[in-house]
């Protein structure tokens, strides 16, 4: 007993020595009143964690960083007008305006990739999903499809559909690993979402979950934060953590001991998103680019949406919550938006790319502020959720590294195609449950009607169809095509031409077989 009592004294005068040289003394002020061994061993461990270095100046250095990048907000002039530039003409593909026959060559070179096992997906999915509000990882939501199927469960639907689609192409059998990155707030619930799920009939080593590293909160005042008497306020490193995860993990030898060579990297909680889209890594490949983004029309000034442009030379994206409003708003002389380019999270690197940036560029990313309400223990130990935000937490950009490109590509794609984020509670206006629900629903009405079917309700009428309708405007019938059916809207007429469908209506595995046969 007194030996561990000793034990003790002795960490906890190191650790205090430790602290207090880079001013954070005060994470110990409630050590006396922690529950027993186990709270002071995992704050204990936290702070070594944070300290990193005996000399504690890792940790000097990010609340340092924090406090200044705070105090400089709105100082000088973050992004002068001249220095901002929209994207040059030749380095933008486009779905909607590329002839047919192209598309179709830049599909092919997809799928034969794809077909040779070359093209891996990652997922970022560290998120911690805040303005959605739910208790769980945004790839576990349920946005009330009739299949009732989660976002994880569509994505991997997805993945098993392209394989096949490039699998018979191609007469190979061929696999696209999934990579997906968590944060210590989703690792645990994720995994055991899989596991639970069977993986979604994928095979399971080919799902690979790695985790990023985690930031503490720094308080306005350079002192990081409280968030219980024995728990420091910790954070995701932001979607550029990516780069050092991929690292710390090893997760690039694991891609190339399989061979790949071409990553799609792409975010939770957009539900139309193509996995391993065989027409954007072939435009990709097909360019000779080694990084390469999805952009769509931006929608409106405010849309929360980087937008891909060039600064002082230089590709980059300006995100959202960085571009002064003056430039989102600017319009050329035919009303369109000046920087439109909408960046949509969904990105194409090659393996050597991501090698180049693990091992030589990721110390230059500069991190982003991000000024947050953060719940925090006050000198007395009370337990205070602020009204107002106090906490600084710093996060690096997933884009940030297409400065370091030496062929960078975007690709424009249509938005009721691709895009229809899930990223507020539906008590919000845009991109909620209901928005994402109907975006999925109306484009498989559309590929339906395209296929030759004929919707009719509950009483046999024929529902008169729409071929277009607004986006806030619900379809006419609701028709929701499983992925393992078609990925694309492929490959529908053989099961919906001339057929009448009742509304609601829900095409499986099993129902396309009988409608084949029928
Ligand atoms: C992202 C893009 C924005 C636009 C928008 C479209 C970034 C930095 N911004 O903004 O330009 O394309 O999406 O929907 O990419 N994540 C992690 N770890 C973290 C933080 C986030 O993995 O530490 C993941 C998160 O789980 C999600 C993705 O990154 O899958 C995007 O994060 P977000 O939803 O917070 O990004 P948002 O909407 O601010």
């Amino acid at each position: 007993m007194e030996a561990l009592e000793e034990e003790e004294a002795a960490l906890l005068s190191q650790l205090r020595g430790a602290v207090s040289e880079c001013g954070q003394g005060h994470l110990l002020d409630f050590w006396p009143e922690l529950e027993g061994p186990s709270q002071r061993r995992a704050l204990a461990e936290a702070l070594r964690g944070m300290l990193l270095l005996e000399s504690g100046q890792a940790l000097r250095d990010h609340c340092r960083r924090a406090m200044e990048a705070h105090r400089s907000q709105g100082e000088g002039a973050p992004l002068e007008p001249r220095r901002m530039e929209p994207l040059p003409g030749q380095f933008l593909g486009s779905a909607s305006r590329s002839p047919p026959e192209e598309l179709r060559a830049w599909q092919q070179e997809g799928l034969r990739q794809i077909s040779q096992n070359k093209v891996g997906v990652l997922l970022l999915a560290g998120g911690q999903g805040t303005r959605l509000g739910v208790p769980y990882p945004k790839g576990m939501y349920d946005v009330g499809l009739p299949s009732c199927k989660t976002l994880y469960q569509i994505q991997a639907e997805r993945i098993r559909r392209v394989e096949q689609l490039a699998g018979e192409r191609f007469q190979t059998q061929c696999t696209v690993p999934w990579y997906i990155m968590t944060s210590e707030f989703t690792l645990g619930p994720t995994e055991r979402f899989f596991q639970e799920h069977g993986y979604f009939h994928l095979d399971k080593t080919n799902v690979v979950m790695f985790e990023q590293r985690m930031l503490p909160v720094v308080g306005f005042d350079g002192k990081v934060i409280l968030e219980e008497k024995g728990k420091v306020a910790m954070a995701p490193d932001g979607n550029g953590g990516l780069y050092r995860a991929l690292m710390d993990h090893k997760i690039l030898e694991d891609m190339e001991r399989r061979g790949l060579q071409y990553i799609h990297v792409y975010c939770v909680d957009n539900i139309l998103v193509k996995m391993a889209d065989p027409v954007f890594v072939g435009f990709c490949i097909s360019k000779g680019a080694d990084c390469g983004a999805k952009v769509v029309e931006k929608a409106y000034p405010t849309e929360p949406v980087g937008v891909v442009c060039c600064v002082d030379g230089v590709y980059q994206v300006v995100e959202y919550s960085e571009i002064p409003l003056e430039l989102a708003q600017r319009r050329n002389p035919d009303g369109r938006l000046t920087y439109s380019a909408g960046n949509i999270c969904n990105h194409f690197f090659t393996v050597d790319f991501l090698r180049a940036v693990g091992e030589k560029f990721e110390p230059q990313l500069k991190p982003h502020l991000a000024i947050k309400k953060v719940p925090f223990v006050d000198k007395e130990g009370n337990l205070v959720k602020p009204l107002k935000p106090n906490g600084i937490k710093l996060e690096k950009f997933v884009f940030d590294v297409f400065q370091f490109s030496k062929n960078f590509v975007a690709f424009e794609v249509q938005r009721e195609e691709e895009f229809s984020p899930l990223k507020n509670a539906d008590t919000a206006e845009k991109d909620t449950p209901t928005t994402a629900r109907r975006a999925l629903l109306s484009q498989h009405y559309r590929w339906a009607l395209k296929a030759g079917a004929v919707f009719v309700d509950s009483r046999g009428e024929r529902i008169p169809e729409k071929q277009s309708f607004r986006e806030d405007e619900e379809p006419p019938a609701v028709c929701e095509i499983s992925p393992l059916v078609s990925y694309f809207g492929e490959g529908l007429e053989k099961y919906l031409k001339s057929k009448e469908l009742q509304s609601p209506f829900l095409l499986d595995e099993i129902k396309a077989e009988t409608l084949q046969q029928a």
